[in-house]
């Protein structure tokens, strides 16, 4: 698997499937999820609010990951995830590392070759991103999938910089 990294907007990718940094209730927010949301149009939500009535009555749970429509999107699919909340006192990492793996696991049910994340939990999540930049690379690593290349797609040249570090240290 190829791993490549972006500095730019995930909802302009040409990409089998994007990756959604949501919140557990799938009903949109801000940051990523609002630009998906912005710019796929309705059907997404509309997925959205039927996983809630029959899969998650309770919302996703954070480090699992669920794929909709991606509407109007370039992508054929989003795969949403809901990241942790960072945590100072508490290490959520492996709930982060679970984001991607999951994430890809459903990619390759839908037969995803491609396929777009963003800094998941850097944002109104408050992960530290040179610290998630290196849970996310090792996690992709570290999977076995049929995916062919994840794209990082990273919004701001600080998590650019970051994610290109950490790629460079995995070796
Ligand atoms: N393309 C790529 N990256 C983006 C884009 C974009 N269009 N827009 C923002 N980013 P966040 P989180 C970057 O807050 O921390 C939402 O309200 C952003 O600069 O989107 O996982 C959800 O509903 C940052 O580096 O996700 C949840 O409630 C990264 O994406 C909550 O925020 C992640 O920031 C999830 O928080």
């Amino acid at each position: 698997m190829r791993i490549t990294l972006v500095q730019g907007d995930i909802t302009e990718q040409d990409v089998d499937a994007v990756v959604n940094a949501a919140n557990s209730s799938l009903l949109g927010g801000g940051g990523v999820d609002g630009a998906i949301h912005r710019r796929g149009g309705p059907t997404i939500l509309a997925d959205c609010r039927r996983l809630r009535a029959t899969r998650f009555p309770k919302g996703l749970p954070t480090g699992q990951a669920v794929a909709t429509t991606a509407g109007e999107l370039p992508a054929l699919w989003v795969i949403h995830t809901v990241g942790p909340v960072y945590s100072p006192s508490e290490d959520r990492s492996e709930l982060l590392a679970s984001c991607h793996r999951e994430s890809l696991r459903v990619a390759d049910e839908l037969g995803a070759r491609t396929v777009a994340f963003p800094a998941v939990s850097t944002g109104a999540y408050g992960w530290p991103v040179k610290d998630a930049a290196r849970i996310a690379v090792r996690a992709v690593r570290k999977t076995d999938t049929r995916v062919a290349e994840v794209r990082f797609v990273l919004f701001d040249e600080r998590a650019f910089t970051a994610y290109g570090e950490a790629l460079r240290a995995a070796g």
